[in-house]
């Protein structure tokens, strides 16, 4: 069993005299994807590079992290990535001190600490304050869950969840300082556009196409999509990260689909690249015409980049996750019946078109009715990027929510 050194984390337990919160601990197990980690990265580095914060970031899977953020060193049990440091979350339940504890301890989507921690954030004085890091959802109840209490059922410790969300009474988005403008400027510069195409191997024909980003769950009809996508009337480039929906890219190649391979099909060329760093996926987004994204962060990261995007949803038991689609497509289309084509296309990519489970999709209609609506989707996501604005970053929120526990 772990036992860790008293100097293990020099901080004492308090906030400097500005009310800024010196130390933060992110508790992240990767569940399975890159969404976990994903999503605690983006966290941990904006609080060490905008905020000044002493992060520690506990992650048990340092193989997934690697690929997100190619600096980390899958065998180190404690490392410095980025300002961060970085802890490997190997089962440890040892003992740890109360000078072990940061002045905020966030765990993600409601992991469980290790009982050792918790029992030294009960010794500190003042306690800490403790944050449950919940799923991004635009139902409606979020707002009334989000900033609740829960008291721990023996120790004298409260933990408040904190929900990131659409609306001004919830934690809003995760957003870097600068993004927008980061990618106004790229998106300004065909030259730079088109250089950060030809480093991930596609060529000059698909850089002058519709271009569109495939990132997806396995299960998601791509085979259907590629077949409506042959027939269309211009050419369409469809760029995929190597890995993603593997099966169905292989035999659409014909071959391996490894990063460099790619092939055209009448008006379609699909083509493998990397699977890259995370700022790299943002410049990728950036870069296309449309976004098929899926999971959180890489949903988010398409609303930020301000191009029309389709939402693949986590798949969830009882098919509860139609319910989160749906509640955001009628918060993202507006008016019923507005953005009917993206709302048809969103759904059917997900399975998710009640009535018509045994009838087949007609993708070549669904995909005319969603190119259709692309205009009108395009200012949708201007405006909807400055409702988002409105609401502050969630960064920023969270420390604001922070102090206010204090
Ligand atoms: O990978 P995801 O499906 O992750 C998750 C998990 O399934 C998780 O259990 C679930 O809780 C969560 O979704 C909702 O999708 P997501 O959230 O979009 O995360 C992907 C991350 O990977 C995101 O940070 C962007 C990054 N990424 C890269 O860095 N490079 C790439 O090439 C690609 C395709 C993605």
């Amino acid at each position: 069993m772990a036992r860790f050194s008293a100097a293990a984390l020099p901080f004492p337990t308090m906030f400097h005299q500005d009310d800024q919160p010196i130390s933060l601990a992110i508790f992240c197990k990767v569940v399975d994807n890159f969404g976990d980690i994903g999503i605690c990265w983006r966290l941990a580095r904006q609080l060490r590079g905008e905020h000044g914060i002493e992060v520690t970031l506990w992650v048990d899977d340092l193989h997934s992290f690697r690929r997100i953020a190619p600096a980390v060193d899958p065998d180190a049990a404690t490392q410095t990535v980025e300002g961060v440091r970085v802890r490997h979350w190997a089962g440890q339940d040892g003992v740890f001190a109360p000078r072990d504890v940061a002045d905020i301890v966030i765990e993600f989507f409601g992991v469980d600490i290790p009982p050792g921690y918790i029992a030294a954030m009960a010794r500190c004085e003042p306690r800490p304050v403790w944050i449950n890091y919940e799923g991004l959802s635009a139902e409606a109840w979020v707002e009334g869950c989000h900033a609740l209490p829960s008291m721990h059922p023996r120790l004298k410790l409260t933990k408040h969840f904190f929900f990131p969300g659409f609306t001004g009474k919830t934690g809003g988005l995760l957003r870097e300082r600068g993004l927008v403008e980061a990618r106004e400027r790229f998106q300004g510069d065909p030259a730079a556009v088109a250089g950060f195409l030809r480093g991930l191997g596609v060529s000059d024909q698909e850089i002058g196409a519709f271009k569109v980003s495939l990132f997806c769950y396995p299960h998601a009809p791509v085979a259907e999509l590629f077949d409506a996508w042959r027939e269309d009337g211009r050419r369409i480039a469809c760029l995929v990260p190597e890995g993603v929906a593997r099966e169905q890219v292989a035999a659409f190649l014909g071959t391996d689909p490894v990063a460099g391979a790619g092939a055209t099909r009448g008006a379609l060329s699909v083509r493998v690249i990397p699977f890259m760093p995370q700022q790299d996926y943002d410049r990728l987004l950036w870069a296309c015409d449309l976004n098929m994204v899926r999971g959180e962060d890489s949903w988010v990261r398409a609303q930020w980049a301000g191009r029309p995007f389709v939402w693949h949803i986590y798949p969830q038991d009882e098919n509860l996750h139609h319910v989160k689609l749906r509640a955001f497509l009628e918060k993202y289309t507006g008016e019923a019946g507005h953005l009917r084509g993206l709302a048809d296309f969103s759904l059917r990519w997900n399975g998710a078109r009640e009535g018509y489970m045994d009838e087949r999709a007609d993708w070549t209609a669904l995909w005319s009715s969603l190119q259709a609506d692309l205009p009108a989707i395009a200012q949708r996501a201007a405006a909807w990027q400055a409702s988002m604005l409105a609401n502050g970053d969630l960064v920023s929120n969270l420390l604001n929510f922070a102090r206010s526990l204090r």
